[in-house]
């Protein structure tokens, strides 16, 4: 474990919104008094009727109930765009960099008010009202932002499925939401490659029970697409039709804002309800004191709209506190190793946000394509998505920031709605690779497995023992499955599913999941969707999936198949059935190593045996531990002998 420790730059502790000493005043007036502090920071955000109820929580097991302002209104969109325009009409509020470096441009706040009150209106003229569900599939254009924030203007709910998921996903996710609209795009665009989104979207009308009711399609790159009567509409000649103006719809603080769907230990993916206030009032304080921002700040977060960190930090956190938010379509290798650096320097970007992935493909080019460019627009680096290990962390500290910029580790999930361990870069001392210290509000502990709260120095679970107004709600239509998964655990406290290190400086330092989700290139995978993936196939028996370390990706994707009787194995069959997963999933869920085992490790009750499994796909047979209680302890042997993941 790397102990440097960076001190924060003076001229950050002068500049910054909190030091060291203001920081921890603040942290503990917000956790002595969390009514007094949120009542203050619930105003940060505009609201039609104001609130006079701070917070309503409990976590009860059996009860659980999460409310913040539950008695103010407001409108999401309002607090993002209109509330702007007297000052900032003006303003640029996105800047759009192509996946081409020729396509580029700004919107400001006036024209972003323009665009989603058009697309707002589109959406009501499609039937879409307060409460219904919207599922978009959009690539990283504008009209992702335009569309978010219409259903947010209008009372509806929007579920972003990422363009990378299969017509499979889509069509699950459409229909666990129930949704009836899908907005896509004739085609994304990501590396000089053209993904085909409407057609996925047509497959996935397939298998939606009832079909899709109306698909709205942007017109991306003018690729050749079959429109079907009746359903299928083209968004510019729906605009066309409809009036610029459209009232926020005045919300109650706790109806929902959006589900997102994400992967855990067992079962489908979950449908992740995020409210309104609470999640915006969140947002935005993180985005202003995790990232320093100040007025006139170009900031840009690299994700996908299509994931959690797109939406807190390129659309909702930034544009609620009025600021300027890059949004790039492409990928960081194209159309050179440079990009992210050259995108830099074109629109001098001050705050840039990204993931320990692509800065650990990137740094395997060597400082080359970093150095040739300027950067000297850069003060402040963001990670977010897994752990950054320390090689990591000081290369793009040295290299791309030049030493000058603190790197802020930010550890969140999707279920906390924003950032809840981090370093201020005003305030706090830096340690590779340590998420540091809580945000304002936080109360992190670390528990045994037995839940007993261990003290200083320690390993062992993270868990929130209270809530925050960015706290998910529940899981879309299954609340019994939220208390389950997040309250059951360790009763009375949020379960983060992550381990984790408290040092003795009392830093955090998050080791990564406890449970059978994978955390690939930053992407929440769960093992049990990649197994039911195999067993679909035709020519498998059987499946067992663990992540195991990769170099890149941080966790790769280690799949254990029985095949069927008859079945043998071979190359072919290999490349099939990651042509399968693919297939029924998207590719981020490829599995990048495949065992074929004539058995599975069990236990005499039939439950495979995952430890076993993880430590033959790290390379650590040799501390396999007590095989004793396998039905069959002779599989193992075969399994070691034939493992893919030989150092
Ligand atoms: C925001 C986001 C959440 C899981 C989380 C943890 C891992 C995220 C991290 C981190 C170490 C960080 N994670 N940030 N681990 N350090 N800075 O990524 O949400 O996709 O839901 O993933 O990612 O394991 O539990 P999500």
């Amino acid at each position: 474990m790397s102990e440097t420790i960076y001190d924060v730059p003076a001229a950050w502790a002068e500049k910054a919104w909190v030091t060291d000493a203001q920081y921890k005043e603040m942290y503990a007036a917000s956790i002595k008094d969390p009514d007094t502090f949120w009542g203050e920071h619930g105003r940060r955000i505009d609201w039609f009727k104001p609130y006079a109820k701070v917070r309503n929580v409990s976590y009860k097991p059996g009860e659980v109930s999460i409310k913040w302002y539950e008695d103010g209104t407001t409108n999401v969109a309002y607090n993002c765009v209109d509330r702007h325009l007297a000052t900032r009409a003006n303003q640029t509020a996105i800047i759009w960099e192509g996946d081409d470096p020729a396509e580029s441009r700004t919107i400001t706040y006036g024209q972003l008010h323009a665009e989603v009150c058009k697309f707002a209106n589109v959406l009501k003229a499609h039937g879409v009202r307060k409460g219904d569900r919207v599922t978009i599939y959009l690539p990283m254009i504008p009209e992702a932002a335009y569309a978010m924030l219409a259903c947010a203007r209008i009372g509806a709910i929007h579920s972003v499925v990422f363009g990378g998921f299969s017509p499979d996903s889509l069509s699950n996710r459409i229909e666990d939401a129930d949704s009836r609209v899908v907005i896509t795009a004739d085609e994304g665009l990501r590396g000089g490659r053209a993904v085909p989104l409407k057609k996925n979207v047509d497959a996935a009308d397939d298998k939606v029970k009832g079909g899709i009711g109306a698909v709205i399609v942007v017109r991306r790159t003018g690729g050749h697409v079959t429109m079907k009567p009746g359903r299928d509409f083209w968004y510019h000649e729906e605009a066309e039709k409809v009036s610029g103006h459209c009232p926020p719809a005045e919300m109650q603080a706790e109806d929902p804002l959006f589900i997102l769907y994400t992967s855990g230990s067992t079962g489908k993916p979950k449908g992740v309800l995020h409210s309104t206030a609470g999640y915006l009032v969140y947002a935005a304080i993180t985005h202003q004191y995790v990232f320093d921002y100040h007025d006139g700040d170009i900031y840009w977060c690299t994700a996908d709209v299509g994931w959690v960190t797109g939406h807190s930090y390129i659309l909702y956190g930034p544009l609620a506190n009025g600021a300027t938010t890059l949004m790039f379509e492409g990928i960081p290798t194209y159309p050179t190793i440079s990009r992210f650096w050259e995108v830099i320097d074109k629109h001098k970007v001050n705050t840039f946000y990204t993931a320990p992935t692509a800065i650990r493909s990137l740094m395997g080019a060597g400082e080359e394509p970093v150095k040739k460019t300027s950067r000297a627009s850069l003060r402040l680096l963001g990670s977010v998505g897994e752990p950054i290990n320390p090689e990591a962390w000081e290369w793009y500290h040295r290299v791309v920031g030049e030493g000058r910029c603190p790197v802020v580790d930010t550890w969140w999930q999707t279920e906390t709605g924003g950032i809840l361990i981090t370093p201020l870069p005003g305030a706090t001392r830096l340690k590779p690779g340590s998420a540091t210290r809580p945000f304002f509000g936080i109360r992190p502990e670390i528990v045994d497995t037995e839940g007993k709260v261990l003290e200083g120095a320690c390993e062992g679970n993270l868990v929130i023992a209270d809530s925050w107004p960015g706290q998910m709600r529940t899981v879309y239509g299954d609340h019994k499955r939220f208390e389950e998964t997040y309250f059951a655990t360790y009763p009375n406290k949020y379960f983060t599913g992550d381990g984790c290190r408290r040092d003795a400086d009392g830093y955090y330092w998050i080791t990564g999941r406890v449970d059978d989700v994978i955390n690939v290139s930053g992407h929440r995978m769960g093992t049990a969707e990649v197994e039911s993936a195999l067993v679909a196939h035709p020519a498998v028996s059987e499946a067992a999936v663990v992540g195991y370390p990769h170099d890149i990706k941080g966790q790769g994707i280690y799949a254990y198949v029985t095949l069927m009787t008859g079945e043998s194995p071979s190359e072919d069959l290999r490349k099939e059935l990651v042509a399968h997963v693919r297939r029924e999933i998207g590719p981020i869920a490829s599995p990048d190593l495949i065992q074929f085992s004539p058995g599975l490790p069990k236990t005499r009750s039939g439950k495979i045996m995952r430890r076993i499994l993880r430590k033959i796909a790290e390379d650590e047979h040799g501390a396999l531990g007590d095989t004793s209680t396998l039905a069959d302890p002779a599989v193992v042997d075969d399994l070691v002998a034939n493992r893919q993941n030989r150092r």
